[in-house]
Parts: structure tokens; sequence; C-alpha cells
């Protein structure tokens, strides 16, 4: 199972595009959206190519693969736009022996863990991307395809049956993880 992560897209069709080519080339079987799908939240800027419409036009063309989650800057009305559910809290997916919790991350995140038991916590929100262990468990942030933060880049994530990659923009992996190594 390949999947791809992409969060805090923040209504850029400009970036929405560009990970339409990744998705291409990748070819993952489920695409994980963690939130912040279309409006930029009044703390950050415009984001490049502002056009929330366009956005929920390509994320309905991907609609059977996408599993999503709802971000702090998602509102109700946004359901109504798109063809696949928003989820609310977090997604929980036992891959390769390992239980994987993805959300948003403004609740749950590396200094608040879920309730539930897992092995590695994958989130977005602060915008800034990076692989930690920590408590012999796996924090992964996708960071933003759109709006990096504290001189990260734009990034996405890969997971496949043994490796979870942070990817940036173009495809490069700027850090990778054996997550099969990692045990309770
Ligand atoms: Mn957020």
């Amino acid at each position: 199972m390949k999947l791809i992560v992409i969060s805090d897209i923040h209504g850029s069709n400009f970036y929405m595009n560009k990970m339409k080519d990744r998705i291409n080339e990748e070819n993952p079987e489920k695409i994980i959206l963690l939130g912040d799908l279309y409006y930029h939240g009044p703390r950050n800027p415009l984001t490049q190519e502002y056009a929330p419409k366009e956005v929920a036009k390509t994320l309905n063309s991907l609609k059977d693969k996408i599993i999503a989650v709802k971000g702090n800057c998602d509102a109700e009305v946004d359901q109504m736009i798109s063809e696949f559910k928003i989820q609310e809290n977090y997604v929980t997916l036992e891959l390769n022996g390992k239980t994987f919790i993805f959300t948003h991350g403004h609740k749950y995140n590396i200094d608040n863990y879920p309730d539930e038991n897992f092995d590695i916590l994958v989130y977005g929100h602060f915008h800034t991307g990076f692989i930690k262990e920590k408590d012999g468990k796996i924090f992964v942030n996708s960071g933003s395809i759109s709006l990096p933060k504290e001189n990260t880049k734009n990034s996405y994530l890969i997971i496949d049956d043994e490796s979870i990659y942070l990817k940036d923009i173009e495809g490069n992996v700027i850090q990778k993880i054996q997550y099969k190594e990692i045990g309770r």
C-alpha cells in the first residue's frame, strides 16, 4: 500500500496543481488530506493563486482515493462542496502491523497524544515538515504544500510498506525513516 499525505493546501490552486503532478507520478492507492483545504485562515496571507473552488474541483476529481480529516480552518460548508467525507478529529489505519493516526495537529501532536494507542502520529497544521522519534513512537509532520513556515520547504509525505518519506514539492526526499524498525 502506498499513501500520499497532503496538508494545509489553504486554497492554493498553484500548489494543488503541482501536487496533481506528484500524485500522477507517485500513483498512490490512497490520498490522505490532513485538513485546512480551502481557506487561507486569518493568520495567513492569501496563498499563491488563491482559488478554493478550483482546489475543490481538483480534489473532487480524486475523491475515490481520498481520506480527509478536518482542520481548524475548515468550515461546515466545506463538506457541501466536497464529494468526499471530511472526518472529525482523526482517522486510524493499521498498516504493516503498525497503528497510524492521521489528524490535523491543532489538538493532537507531539506534545499532546490522542487517547487511542498508536505507533505513528501523522499531522500537519504547523506548516513545518519533520520526522521525529519520541517515547518509542514516530511523529511525522507533513508540512504545508502551500505555506511553509520557519524556513522549511513546501512538502508532503509518501508512506509505503517500509518507510515514510518527507518530500519537497518537486518530489525530492528531505527526510526518511524506516518505520518497520520502530517497535512496541
Ligand atoms: Mn491548521
